[in-house]
């Protein structure tokens, strides 16, 4: 593409200017499963992501309006996958003991959802907080102990938290920051509310591997920011704090866990370094390598039309497996509707009898799909293939095979 043509707009980190390289058209909110009579007041935004000239925040070119997103039929429910349990437990006991092993000390979580993390702190007796402005998802954590605060955080609800309760020693938010368009808010909260030695530490996906995997599905209204350890350090360093470790994840289809402490508190680990420069010579902020990554989704979305095309014409029986935001995306990029894929199915209450957003797939309990039901499975929810396969081992034993568009489009 000539720089002409490209479109641009202003990057929420730095005020620079970003150029799009990925345009996914109209798309519904990811997570707004419908009945038959919201189908005629159905939102849609357009998704289209760009990456800033100058601190390489790769984004999104429109924002959709957070109450939109995040409210009290909010149906992601964090502790809807074993996988990701234990990952929070285990990830809430590495605190336990390396940061929150003092007297009072104070553990504040941004985005808590269900509790799946907290209650380990919780049950160690540790003091602790979560963020949680969707309502019912905050309720389940409540219901189990929990203590969550119903609203967004934010500058001033971190002023509030740092009166009543005192300086946290950790701010902790997995999945949650790469939703938030106003990072500079939080950072001033963060200034606020952490202590003068606390970390901030955040997980989201990584660029790096949606880059490496074409896992286009993780750009969704939701997923604002797509970081990498040279976006997440120039940030921090603009608001007055410093990137000091990076961890890679396997979760959620590859992640980096990025622990941020005030400037010049905290000695950087070598592995930020280690990370910054293999992303330099992956050029991975660069246009050329994110719009070879264009090119590379276009292909998917003619591979996994051809196959479901082929399938409907030999009158396979094609469904989905897991109701996931990403696959709105996918879906809606795509045009899977019914005529291609017949249901979907999930074990999440909260979507089960409606239709998935845009292209209105009903979605289905997990206990109707078998090799009975469906002679193919489209994996919406690849990122929980080993968990998800695992159970499922029926459904390809008696013949039933896996449709996988990730890292490129073929059967399992
Ligand atoms: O960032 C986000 C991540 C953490 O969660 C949010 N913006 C929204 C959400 O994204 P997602 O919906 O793409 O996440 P998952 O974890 O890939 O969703 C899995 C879906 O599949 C859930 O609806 C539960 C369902 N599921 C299932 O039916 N059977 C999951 C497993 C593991 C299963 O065995
Ligand atoms: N941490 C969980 C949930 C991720 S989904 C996990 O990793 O599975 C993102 C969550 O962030 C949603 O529950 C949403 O309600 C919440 N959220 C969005 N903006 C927020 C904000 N400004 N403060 C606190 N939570 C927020
Ligand atoms: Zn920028």
């Amino acid at each position: 593409m000539t720089d002409e043509a490209r479109p641009s707009g202003a990057c929420q980190v730095c005020d620079g200017r970003t150029t799009g390289f990925l345009d996914l058209g109209r798309q519904p909110l990811s997570d707004r499963f419908l009945t038959e009579a919201d189908l005629s007041t159905e939102f849609f935004f357009h998704l289209a992501v760009g990456v800033c000239e100058t601190c390489t925040m790769v984004q999104l070119m429109e924002a959709v309006p957070r109450e939109q997103m995040f409210h009290e039929d909010y149906p992601y429910y964090s502790s809807g996958s074993e996988t990701m349990r234990k990952h929070f437990a285990d990830t809430a006991r590495g605190f336990l003991e390396a940061e929150l092993s003092g007297p009072d000390s104070f553990f504040v979580e941004i985005g808590s959802n269900d509790g799946v993390l907290l209650a380990t702190v919780h049950e160690a007796g540790v003091r602790h907080l979560g963020f949680e402005p969707s309502g019912k998802v905050a309720a389940a954590a409540r219901d189990r102990g929990l203590r969550v605060r119903g609203d967004f955080f934010e500058e001033a609800t971190a002023i509030e938290v740092r009166a009543s309760d005192g300086p946290a020693d950790v701010i902790y938010a997995a999945n949650t920051i790469c939703h938030i368009p106003y990072l500079r808010s939080i950072f001033l909260g963060v200034d606020e509310l952490l202590a003068p030695e606390g970390i901030f530490v955040f997980e989201d996906p990584y660029l790096g591997d949606i880059l490496d995997k074409t896992s286009f599905d993780q750009i969704y209204d939701e997923h604002f920011y797509f970081f990498s350890a040279r976006s997440v350090a120039a940030m921090a360093a603009r608001f007055g704090f410093e990137l000091v470790d990076v961890e890679r994840l396997p979760v959620h289809g590859g992640e980096v866990r990025y622990t941020i402490a005030r400037a010049g508190v905290r000695r950087p680990t070598a592995a930020v370094a280690e990370l910054i420069a293999e992303e330099d010579a992956a050029g991975v902020a660069g246009l050329e390598r994110l719009e070879h990554f264009a090119t590379k989704v276009n292909g998917i979305r003619t591979d996994l039309l051809a196959l479901l095309e082929q399938l409907k014409a030999d009158g396979k029986r094609v469904v989905a497996y897991g109701a996931t935001a990403k696959s709105a995306t996918l879906a809606n990029f795509c045009g899977i509707g019914p005529d291609l894929v017949s249901w979907v199915c999930d074990t999440t209450p909260a979507k089960q009898g409606r239709l998935t957003p845009g292209t209105h797939l009903p979605v289905r309990p997990a206990s109707e799909f078998s090799s009975e039901s469906a002679d193919y499975a489209l994996l919406f929810a690849w990122n929980h293939a080993e968990e998800i396969m695992a159970k499922e081992q029926e459904f390809r034993k008696a013949g039933g095979r896996w449709i996988l568009y990730v890292p490129d489009v073929h059967l399992k």
